[in-house]
């Protein structure tokens, strides 16, 4: 376990002066959410094999029904931009 630590705490050590500095440590946590939300990403997309013959085409409509359910009487929406 120990080694295993050191190894995790050596990547977080950018600079290699045995100590973790604010920034280190949020560099670190900015890249383990990257990577989380591209392993998610991936794993949700492989959830999503389009129905078309050459396989490469999703349906916006499937896409939201697969992801949101489907939900009676709605046939379409609108998006809402926002910058907030
Ligand atoms: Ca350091």
């Amino acid at each position: 376990m120990f080694t295993f630590v050191r190894i995790i705490y050596d990547k977080i050590d950018k600079d290699q002066n045995g100590q973790i500095s604010d920034e280190e440590l949020m560099a670190w946590i900015r890249h383990v959410q990257k990577r989380y939300i591209m392993v998610d990403t991936d794993r949700q997309w492989s959830d999503h094999i389009p129905e078309n013959d050459d396989k490469t085409l999703l349906k916006w409509d499937v896409y939201m029904d697969r992801t949101y359910g489907h939900i009676e009487g709605i046939t379409s929406f609108k998006i809402i931009w926002s910058s907030v």
